[in-house]
């Protein structure tokens, strides 16, 4: 019998307690057993309502299949995150800790030959994200998993297979809209580019199968809902080495939902996914649905397919997702963005190219 992959957790803020109560309830072959955050309170509150956790059936899943949770017996509070990654009782780490933290966890996992699935960004700009790159190429094997969730999710995975199967021709442009409902107010310009414009980013390299060469970011005439200078909505245009076009739309303080769409202009048709009409009422002289408040619904199936399969790749020595270079390659183009943002004027993308790295 296979022993289970056991997981300790890095920041169990909204997406760290999301992660953990779903390894705990929903993910097989793997356990929950340690947390790490600094308001203590708070990772000792949810050590303590995942400790003897039961596992339940699992959720329906597109590829990872989750036979059932194992649960989780105890979960322990260990108060410094390099402490968790050096751990001898845990296998593999997720970190869903704050951008600027990553750098420095990231490398400890690689130290310590940890697999990670590591919310995104990798890091916080293309030079320690590099960094980060040429250390796991070090390492000889590859223990970094990027979570860029959109990948897993049912609607956009359905959306490249259509697009790689070349039935519509060739993949054009993408329309692309990315809004929140609202963020905290610490929520700056800047971030609207590394932490939500990113996934976009994500996106377009990985449909196209193709790098962006050079971004643009506008910045229309604010909401008066922000805070003075923050710069929201923001309207990006990336422009892939191939020559194809995406552009986005990212308004983080939307009001009424999450919604995440994305159209694919081919040569000979067109796709939509996140149109959202999965049950539409007609009620007291309405019609209409409902909306999700946040990612961690819209995308809730999506993480447990991508959650599942980093487990069971890890059990296996590999990982099955998003790779380092994919995070870097993000960050590459966020800093970019972030440039592009400042000056008003489209800005190229450096990257060093792969066989820099990898020879
Ligand atoms: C958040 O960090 C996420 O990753 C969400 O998917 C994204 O929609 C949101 O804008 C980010 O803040």
């Amino acid at each position: 019998m296979t022993q289970d992959l056991r997981i300790g957790i890095i920041g169990v803020g909204a997406m760290g307690a999301d992660h953990a109560e779903r390894v705990a309830r929903r993910i097989s072959g793997a356990r929950l057993v340690a947390v790490s955050d600094p308001d203590t309170a708070r990772a000792e509150a949810l050590a303590a309502a995942l400790t003897g956790t039961p596992g339940s059936a699992g959720s329906a899943n597109a590829g990872g299949t989750p036979a059932g949770a194992t649960g989780s017996d105890g979960v322990r509070v260990i108060g410094d995150p390099l402490a968790l990654i050096g751990d001898a009782e845990v296998d593999a780490v997720i970190i869903a800790s704050p951008g600027f933290a990553h750098a420095e966890q990231l490398m400890a996992c690689l130290e310590h030959g940890k697999p990670v699935l590591c919310e995104k960004p990798l890091t916080m700009d293309a030079e320690s994200s590099l960094r980060v790159v040429e250390a796991e190429h070090k390492v000889g094997r590859p223990l970094i998993q990027v979570g860029f969730m959109r990948r897993f999710d049912p609607e956009y995975a359905r959306l490249k297979q259509l697009l790689d199967s070349g039935e519509l021709g060739r993949t054009l442009l993408l329309h692309n809209v990315h809004r929140n409902k609202t963020v905290t107010a610490t929520f700056h310009s800047e971030m609207i580019v590394r932490d939500s414009l990113v996934h976009e980013v994500d996106v377009a390299r990985w449909l196209f199968d193709d790098e962006i060469a050079r971004i643009t970011v506008h910045a229309p005439k604010p909401t008066s809902l922000v805070a003075e200078g923050v710069l929201d909505p923001q309207l990006a245009v990336f422009e892939m080495v191939g020559g194809a076009m995406a552009d986005v739309e990212v308004f983080v303080n939307f009001q009424v939902g999450y919604e995440v769409r994305c159209e694919a202009v081919a040569e000979k048709g067109s796709a939509t996914i996140g149109l959202g009409v999965d049950v539409l009422t007609k009620q007291a002289g309405h019609w209409g649905g409902t909306m999700p408040d946040d990612f961690r619904v819209r995308f809730g199936l999506a993480y447990d397919i991508e959650v599942q399969r980093w487990v069971n790749a890890a059990a296996r020595g590999e990982i099955d997702g998003p790779t380092a270079w994919d995070g870097y390659a993000a960050a590459a183009v966020c800093t970019a963005g972030v440039q592009s943002l400042q000056e008003g004027r489209p800005v190229q993308v450096e990257m060093v190219s792969r066989s820099e790295v990898f020879g």
